[in-house]
Formats: C-alpha cells, sequence, structure tokens
C-alpha cells in the first residue's frame, strides 16, 4: 500500500511545429478543462506538480529557420524539445511521474531525452519505451515523404538519424538516447517503405493492427468482446513481480492517432483501420500493471479538426492518461 500519494508531474506543451496544421498547440488547454487534473488529483489521488501554464516557447522559436536536410522547422523543434527535455528531466530526477500533454508528437524528442537520463542516473538502467502510433515516427530526414519532424522523432532518439550542428538535434547526447532493443511499437498501420526497412534492419519489435486482430481473433470469448491484444503485458502484469524487476522502467508515448477515426476524428494524421478506445485504454492499463511505467506522452489532439469530434476525441485523451495512471479496478 501506497503511504502517501503518488508524485505527478505535469507539463503542458503547447507546441505545433512538427507538422503543418495549426491547432495542436490547443489540446493541452483543452484537456485540462476536460477535467483531466482534477481527476487524476480527486479520484486517482495523485498530488500534482504542475506550474499552471501552457507553454509555447515563444522566445525559444528562432526567427530564420530554413529548411536543413529536407527538415521542416528545424531550429525551433530542435530548441523547444531541448528546452522540455530539461523540464521533464527535472521531474523524472526526483522519481516523479511525468506526464505530459502535447502538442504534435516531434515534442517526444524533449520527452525521451529527459526520462531516459534521468533514469540512468537514478537507477543505472536503460529505459524502455511504447510507441503507441498509426505511424512510426522514424523517418530519417532524407527519407521522410513529408519534411514533418514529427514524422522523425524515433529515428533522432535511436541516434538512426543524427545530426552534429547543436542548434538541430546536436544537443543530444548518449544519455538521451534509446536502444532499438528497448522499443516496441504497437498500432501501425501507415508505415513508409524507408521505415519499414529499417524496422527490419534493425529487428524493432512492433505490434501492427494485423497482430492486434490475430491476438484479439485468437482470444476473442465466445460470448462477447473483452480484448487482450497485447498477449506480451498481459503476462508481464500477471507475473509482475516476477518480472518487474527484469522490466526496464517505461515511457509510454501515445499518439491519439492509434485509435480509430471513429474514437478520435479530431487528428492531424487520422488513418482508418486503428484501435477502439476500449483496445487503447487496455493498452494503458497494462502498461500501468506493469508497475514500471514511469512516463506518458499524450499527442496529436487537434481540438479544431473535425469540431464536431472534438469533444469526442478530448474525452478519448482524458480516458487513456486515467487509464495508464491506473484508473482500473472498482
Ligand atoms: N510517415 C509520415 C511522414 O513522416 O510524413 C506521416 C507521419 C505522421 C506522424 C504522426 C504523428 O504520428
Ligand atoms: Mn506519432
Ligand atoms: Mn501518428
Ligand atoms: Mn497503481
Amino acid at each position: 500500500f501506497l503511504s502517501h500519494p503518488q508524485q505527478l508531474g505535469v507539463v503542458a506543451v503547447g507546441f505545433n511545429g512538427g507538422q503543418m496544421k495549426k491547432g495542436v498547440e490547443a489540446a493541452p488547454m483543452a484537456l485540462i478543462e476536460a477535467g483531466l487534473l482534477t481527476q487524476l488529483q480527486e479520484d486517482l489521488e495523485y498530488e500534482i506538480h504542475h506550474d499552471n501554464t501552457v507553454h509555447y516557447y515563444e522566445n525559444d522559436i528562432p526567427a530564420e529557420d530554413p529548411d536543413h536536410r529536407n527538415m521542416k522547422k528545424p531550429r525551433a523543434v530542435s530548441a523547444v524539445t531541448e528546452r522540455l527535455s530539461s523540464q521533464v528531466y527535472n521531474y523524472a530526477k526526483d522519481g516523479k511521474f511525468v506526464l505530459t500533454l502535447g502538442g504534435d508528437h516531434s515534442i517526444a524528442i524533449g520527452t525521451i531525452s529527459g526520462t531516459g537520463k534521468a533514469i540512468r542516473e537514478r537507477l543505472g538502467r536503460e529505459m524502455a519505451v511504447i510507441w503507441v502510433d498509426a505511424h512510426a515516427d522514424i523517418n530519417v530526414p532524407e527519407m521522410s515523404p513529408s519534411g514533418n519532424i514529427h514524422g522523425m522523432p524515433m529515428a533522432f532518439l535511436t541516434r538512426l538519424a543524427r545530426e552534429e550542428r547543436r542548434d538541430i538535434f546536436g544537443w543530444l547526447q548518449d544519455e538521451h538516447i534509446v536502444n532499438t532493443n528497448k522499443l516496441v511499437y504497437i498500432g501501425l498501420r501507415d508505415v513508409d517503405r524507408g521505415e519499414k526497412k529499417l524496422l527490419r534492419e534493425h529487428g524493432i519489435k512492433a505490434f501492427s493492427m494485423h497482430d492486434i486482430d490475430r491476438y484479439v481473433i485468437f482470444y476473442l470469448p465466445s460470448s462477447g468482446y473483452t480484448g487482450l491484444p497485447i498477449m506480451v503485458l498481459v503476462v508481464l502484469s500477471r507475473w509482475r513481480s516476477l518480472i518487474s524487476a527484469m522490466t526496464p522502467p517505461i515511457h509510454l508515448s501515445f499518439d491519439v492517432d492509434a485509435l480509430d477515426p471513429q474514437w478520435a476524428p479530431s487528428t492531424g494524421t487520422p488513418v482508418r483501420g486503428g484501435l477502439t478506445l476500449r483496445e487503447g485504454d487496455f493498452i494503458c492499463e497494462c502498461v500501468h500493471q506493469t508497475g514500471n511505467l514511469v512516463a506518458m506522452d499524450l499527442v496529436e489532439v487537434n481540438p479544431s479538426l473535425e469540431s464536431v469530434g472534438a469533444a469526442e476525441t478530448i474525452r478519448a485523451g482524458c480516458s487513456l492518461v486515467r487509464s495508464a495512471l491506473g484508473d482500473t479496478l472498482l
């Protein structure tokens, strides 16, 4: 039993520069106004540390930011994620769980580098990343079809992409980096050709929608749907005490577009054929139950797209976060 409340550091990141659509910067405020932090505090009894600010990082964004190696707004994304990395690090180094509300997915360069560094220092361990997304976001700049950096964060975080210039991700050091054998994808269904090649060459684990369908069908009880998509996580949660010593600390990076547009229509790059909200929540619950979750990002909610679906998308986002923070049982 926990005798003291769990400490939760919250970072609200109103950043949209990793892609071209306006509106994703409004997500943190929308999620907070929907009551997310109140729910975490009152229902789940977290002690919340938050500066009551949505960060837009205006002072970090350079006036001149020409494309570099096919990347759009490289200096802006680099400067914002560098700042965010130390914000996240400052919470994680004290052992707080870090919840980051984005923003587009480029911000994961900041969040994951920050927790990765803190976990190395505090526990002497390499952290694992569970990346739940329709997309792999592992394009090396030169092979990106769009030049949008939200499609590249895992490339920089694993060093499959590298850049020496300090103002364009050259600030990423060894202590920030994620080992490709500590990365697992869930929900993939829109992966570029070059990305598929990288996943194969580096043996990166991925549960595509095909795998989710296969496990669900395989475990579908005769009386209706309960959903057991992620066998590995279920196994981990069953033998938690046995395995948790072997399981690394986990950073969960959840892109709301992993959900089917039916549940999360208000997002910049929706792809049909995705997770149901229940499957998304179930993944989050299982990750929570490992006992090893140290941080979560929720990204790519864009309340200005698909106005009818915005409230629904925000509610889905709140539900995913609550699930990851332990809102499982009665
Ligand atoms: N793979 C495509 C690209 O790199 O342009 C699409 C990326 C969309 C990324 C969204 C946030 O997950
Ligand atoms: Mn993404
Ligand atoms: Mn995505
Ligand atoms: Mn718990």
